[in-house]
């Protein structure tokens, strides 16, 4: 059965849990990172020499990166569904899931970690106000793309709405201030009714 190494509260991992309830897959999970440990000792390193979460063993195939491992499992269980086998859809999606990575990711972080996980007194105000423009000015761009478009790879859901939903999801839950970006709350609001985003993501940051 496949295995996933990784903390249900990592966003990274979270992906991939989102990932294999849309597929129906079933998994075993085992605790790793962050109050867990585990994740800097040899015999993890061994799997994923980064020492962070999540890494899969599928058989005797070890993955990490969890965009990559979402690709993976949605072109080996998905094709044709999560994954469009039309490839420009697919490019159209997986360019969101890049552009998660490379851009709205590092824009975001600083918000999470200012108010998730430093206490009141020891905020970093000018820089989380920094990160929430940042942010709000990457979202703005997802907005104007899903205002011609229902999902990130056009007419359906696909693995590339995953990332993106993902991040989406802590903008829309920190308390800050947030433009009215009604295209992306239109799409948040459909990914909201997804059983796999309610079950893995929508539970609270940690
Ligand atoms: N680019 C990597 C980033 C993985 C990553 O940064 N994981 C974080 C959790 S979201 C981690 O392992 N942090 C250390 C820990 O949990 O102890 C991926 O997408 O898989």
């Amino acid at each position: 059965m496949l295995k996933i190494l990784g903390r249900n509260n990592s966003s990274n991992v979270q992906k991939v849990l989102w990932c294999c309830d849309e597929l129906g897959l079933k998994y075993e999970r085992e605790d790793v990172g962050g109050s867990f440990g585990r994740n800097r000792d040899p015999e993890y390193l061994a799997l994923n020499p980064n020492g962070l979460v999540p890494t899969i063993i599928d058989d005797d195939f070890v993955l990490w990166e969890s965009n990559s491992i979402i690709r993976y499992l949605a072109a080996k269980h998905g094709n044709g569904t999560l994954y469009p086998t039309d490839l420009q859809t697919r490019a159209m999606g997986e360019r969101w899931m890049d552009w998660q990575l490379s851009v709205l990711g590092p824009a975001i972080m600083p918000i999470f970690v200012g108010l998730i996980r430093t206490p009141p007194e020891k905020r970093d105000q000018a820089a989380i106000a920094a990160a929430r423009d940042k942010s709000a000015t990457a979202l703005k761009m997802l907005d104007g793309f899903l205002g011609r478009s229902d999902y990130v790879a056009g007419a359906s859901f696909t693995v590339g709405d995953i990332p993106v939903g993902i991040t989406t999801y802590r903008w829309y839950t920190f308390e800050i201030e947030r433009e009215d970006l009604p295209n992306l709350k239109r799409w948040y609001e459909r990914l909201s009714t997804r059983p796999g985003f309610k079950k893995h993501v929508m539970i609270g940051m940690s």
